[in-house]
């Protein structure tokens, strides 16, 4: 083997994902639902991987250990295993870096399992082209198959049995459209439960589920065409519209899951108030209690320096459309 670095960049969904489908293995980790995503400039993950003695993973300059480095060796053996090597993979030294804003709330395996599908299938000389290597980052986590392009990118539900047809395509590059993100830091509670485990307990139990997978397709239309127009104002009311459909789906789960705090509901009546004076932002949030808004860049801070004054506010962010990732052989 060889040793290879990966740079990928985090995306945040403007179409949701939320529920995975039953599959054999099931860490083939299927979406119910596709979803539509901005690849983000700036925040990223850099990951080098190296033959070793044995294998490390080291995160943010700290050595992991238990299922933080399970999650990335079990890549590492996928990556190996598609690339269709005889014999046992080599003993590896991963090292990763995270550059997300310390408080963000940003999930950093988007784009951790990009850089290190990207990083292992170079070093593993595997070079089955980005669409299949996406389908292979979906198994690491589903958000990060659609990391491994920049831009506005799409992730397919897809049909097949062996999630060959599951993964993300680009809609358009990072110079498509000059929007901006602003991630509007509320208040950190104890996050009320991962994604993974969130997921499966709103498939099982929230009466939502249902129609939130079913009225996923439309909205991914809908928003494609929309953004293929440039039109802020119809891509907004879908990127809401999917947000607190998920959310509904989320809270009327049992036990519930609602990772909002006040603050959060507090930044979303701000953004709608602004809107209403003429600052054009759309509101999306995740796994957590922060808010993103999405807007034009001419308007991104105006509506900032607005939302830095909304109490419970600790910071805001701006960021744009980020690029490809980028792979090197060392
Ligand atoms: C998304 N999220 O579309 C949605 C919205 C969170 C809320 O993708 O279980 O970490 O590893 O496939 O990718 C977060 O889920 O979940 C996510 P797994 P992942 O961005």
């Amino acid at each position: 083997m060889k040793s290879a670095r990966a740079v990928a960049h985090t995306n945040i969904a403007l179409v949701k994902y939320w529920g995975k489908r039953d599959s054999s293995p099931a860490d083939l980790n299927l979406p119910a639902v596709g979803s539509l995503s901005l690849t983000l400039d700036r925040l990223r993950s850099e990951t080098t991987v190296c033959p070793a003695g044995h294998d490390s993973f080291t995160l943010n300059q700290e050595p992991a250990s238990g299922e933080v480095a399970g999650k990335v060796l079990r890549q590492l053996d996928r990556v190996w295993q598609a690339a269709g090597h005889a014999g046992p993979r080599p003993p590896c030294e991963v090292v990763s870096r995270n550059f997300l804003p310390t408080a963000a709330g940003l999930a950093s395996s988007a784009s951790g399992f990009a850089a290190l599908t990207l990083a292992a299938a170079a070093a593993f000389d595997h070079d089955p082209g980005r669409p299949a290597l996406s389908a292979l980052a979906r198994r690491g986590s589903g958000s990060a198959a659609r990391s491994l392009w920049g831009g506005f990118v799409r992730l397919e539900r897809g049909v097949a049995a062996d999630g060959s047809d599951c993964r993300a395509y680009p809609l358009h590059p990072q110079a498509h459209w000059d929007v901006r993100l602003l991630i509007v830091h509320t208040e950190r509670g104890p996050k009320a439960i991962g994604s993974t485990a969130g997921m499966q307990r709103s498939r099982d139990t929230s009466p939502y589920y249902g129609p939130w997978v079913d009225t996923s397709e439309a909205d991914l239309a809908a928003a494609e065409a929309a953004l293929a127009a440039r039109d802020l104002a119809v891509l907004g009311d879908i990127v809401e519209h999917s947000c607190f459909k998920m959310h509904a789906c989320m809270m009327a789960s049992r036990p519930p899951i609602v990772y909002w705090r006040g603050a959060t509901l507090d930044v979303v009546h701000a953004v709608w108030r602004l809107r209403a004076e003429g600052l054009q932002g759309y509101v999306t949030s995740d796994a957590g209690p922060h808010v993103k808004v999405l807007c034009l860049s001419g308007q991104a801070d105006d509506l900032a320096a607005r939302l830095r004054d909304v109490p419970g506010v600790h910071a805001v962010d701006l960021v744009g459309p980020g690029p490809d990732p980028t792979v090197e052989v060392l």
